[in-house]
């Protein structure tokens, strides 16, 4: 029987649905969630990412804060914006799209967001929150990835979840995420990278595999687990002259072969990255809603 499609675009469009509703209270309240967006550079992918968000934020009525900076921006001009927006009373959240150009240093301007406004889930103090377990912003591809889990109903409680790749983004944060003492976690977690010394061996004994390694393909048929839940993270460029933007996206996992024998598994795209933008927007609201509370 082949595997249930776990459509990723349809998730995030029920979660935005309640994601408006939730905005709407808020502006009744006074409070419009604000997001503000800095990219540096003229990274096509990088763009066409912060368009998605800003174009997000639109839709559910939410304000957003573009901010286009040249390539040649300096660090201390970028600081300074960062600065501007921590104090800013309508600006909830802060996303500075990430990768930087080389001559700005990522960790000192993750650094200086105000924990408060840290919606990427990228500051080192959110970070020792989410791993002592501390309510905090959880980072959106992890996010995303446990929600779609969650609303899947797969079971996390006690299965063994097997994550291929060790990135401060995904594989750092999803694995730490579902081994927590908490709902809808108390996982079992393995963490396989380059150095591993057969993938394979792990990921055959996995309920659950998340393969977030970026190369195509690292997770083929052979080494999952009949009826295995499989996300996949990957968004890989693959040259493909009969597409117009003459590439096309493929994932980490031989989607082909791995739907054949697993239970539950995403596609790329429209599996895990429209959840991504969604937890963005997520953590914008709640963000505001804290306002209203202090
Ligand atoms: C889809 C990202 C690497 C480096 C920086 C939908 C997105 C992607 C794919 C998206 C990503 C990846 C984002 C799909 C945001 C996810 O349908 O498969 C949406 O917009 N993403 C980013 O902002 O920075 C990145 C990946």
């Amino acid at each position: 029987m082949p595997a249930e499609i776990i459509d990723g675009k349809q998730i995030a469009r029920e979660i935005r649905e309640e994601l408006k509703r939730e905005v709407e209270r808020l502006k009744a309240q006074g409070v419009t969630p604000g997001l503000g967006v800095v990219l540096v550079g003229d990274d096509p992918a990088s763009q066409s990412y912060v368009s998605s968000k800003e174009k997000a934020c639109e839709q559910l009525g939410m304000y957003s804060d573009d901010n286009r900076l040249p390539p040649e921006t300096t660090q201390e001009e970028l600081l300074e914006l960062v600065d501007k927006m921590n104090i800013d009373p309508n600006i909830h959240g802060i996303l500075v799209q990430l990768p930087l150009p080389g001559h700005i240093d990522e960790k000192i301007v993750i650094n200086a967001i105000s924990p408060d406004k840290d919606v990427d889930g990228f500051h080192p103090v959110t970070i020792g929150r989410m791993v002592i377990g501390d309510t905090c912003f959880l980072s959106c591809t992890p996010h995303g990835i446990w929600q779609l889990l969650i609303r899947s109903g797969v079971e996390m409680s006690g299965a063994h979840v097997v994550v291929v790749g060790r990135s401060n983004i995904v594989g750092k944060p999803i694995a730490n995420m579902l081994y927590q003492k908490k709902e809808h976690a108390n996982a079992t977690v393995t963490i396989c990278h380059t150095r591993t010394k057969d993938i394979a061996y792990h990921t055959r004994q996995a309920d659950i595999v998340i393969a977030a390694a970026g190369r195509p393909d690292t997770i083929t048929a052979d080494m999952i687990k009949q009826g295995a839940t499989i996300i996949d993270v990957g968004i890989n460029r693959i040259d493909d002259p009969t597409r117009k933007r003459g590439y096309r996206l493929v994932g980490d996992v031989d989607f082909e072969g791995c739907s054949r024998k697993a239970g539950l598994i995403t596609p790329v795209p429209g599996g895990v990255g429209p959840m991504t933008i969604t937890m963005l927007l997520y953590n914008t609201i709640e963000s505001a809603k804290a306002t209203l509370q202090s």
